[in-house]
């Protein structure tokens, strides 16, 4: 741990403490992310040491490069790239205004990280800004990617917050145990909308009724008839039957009609309906586009 020192402390993320530090010998700038494992458990399981190494490989210009695991008896320490801001702090200070061609930016680098690492089988399941971030020179990385695997969503996170639920899927909301990528594309779905409108959230749910009721307020209920196995979901209950309501361009008025047309394809009710990331980066919206 000698190696680095802490410079200060960047905030409470899900699973503990996120520092800024420099590498010593290499004079490098890292962020350092203390996981602290619950008290009752006998040191840090073996399965998850093995997850997160797996992880070391993951190497991507969108995805947080973790470079490397230090691990003592009782907890983890991940050493990350460091990057300027996260994409809350960005809305926080973006003055309500985001220009189109910046959200298009994002987007793609989003998608591209997203595509990355499904292709490599990991997926992220708790994207949310928070673990979108940002450099002074507009790139945009992905950071925890496959510690939910690892580590499992917390109810909260290690500093009491409570763990957002906006950015979760109905079939997630549902207690659905089997995870596939469309979980990260409903969430990348929820992050362009609220990119286009400057950091106002697409569904900000109070508890997983109002979230799911917002969602389906938008795009319909989902039955037994749209959505076959839905009544069989470990948490499903029914809900009033709302109409799909899809006035694309009353929610996200400032995007263009390709970019509600590529929303629409992501925010999809019916997990397997979703369209994927690497189809969304082929999708009109990011014709003649040029990546950064
Ligand atoms: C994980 C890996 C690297 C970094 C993480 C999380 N958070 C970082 S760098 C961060 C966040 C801010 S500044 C640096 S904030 O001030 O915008 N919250």
């Amino acid at each position: 741990m000698h190696k680095y020192e802490k410079i200060e402390k960047i905030g409470e993320g899900t699973y503990g403490t996120v520092f800024k530090a420099k590498n010593q010998e290499t004079l490098d700038i890292v962020a350092l992310k203390r996981v602290r494992l619950d008290d009752d458990d006998e040191g840090v399981p073996s399965s998850a040491l093995r997850e997160i190494c797996l992880l070391k490989e993951l190497k991507h210009k969108n995805i947080v490069r973790l470079h490397d695991v230090l691990h003592s008896e009782r907890k983890i320490t991940l050493v990350f790239e460091y990057c300027d801001q996260d994409l809350k702090k960005y809305f926080d200070t973006c003055g309500g205004e985001i220009d189109q061609l910046v959200v298009k930016s994002f987007m793609y680098q989003l998608l591209k990280g997203l595509s990355y690492c499904h292709s490599h089988n990991i997926l992220h399941r708790d994207l949310k800004p928070q673990n979108l971030l940002i450099n002074k020179n507009g790139e945009l990385k992905l950071a925890d990617f496959g510690l939910a695997r690892a580590f499992g969503i917390p109810v909260r996170c290690y500093s009491a917050e409570v763990v957002t639920l906006w950015y979760r899927p109905p079939d997630v909301l549902f207690g659905a145990k089997l995870y596939s990528t469309s979980i990260d594309t409903w969430s990348a779905g929820c992050i362009f909308a609220e990119l286009s409108n400057a950091g106002v959230p697409l569904f900000p749910g109070n508890d997983v009724d109002d979230q799911l009721k917002r969602i389906f307020k938008l795009l319909g209920t989902p039955t037994e008839h749209t959505w076959p196995g839905i009544t069989k979901l470990p948490d499903y209950k029914p809900f009033p039957l709302y109409p799909a309501n899809p006035l694309w361009y009353h929610v996200v008025p400032k995007l263009s009609a390709e970019g509600r047309d590529l929303l629409r394809k992501l925010v999809v009710v019916i997990p397997n309906h979703r369209m994927l990331a690497d189809e969304a980066l082929r999708h009109e919206y990011f014709y003649g586009f040029t990546p950064p």
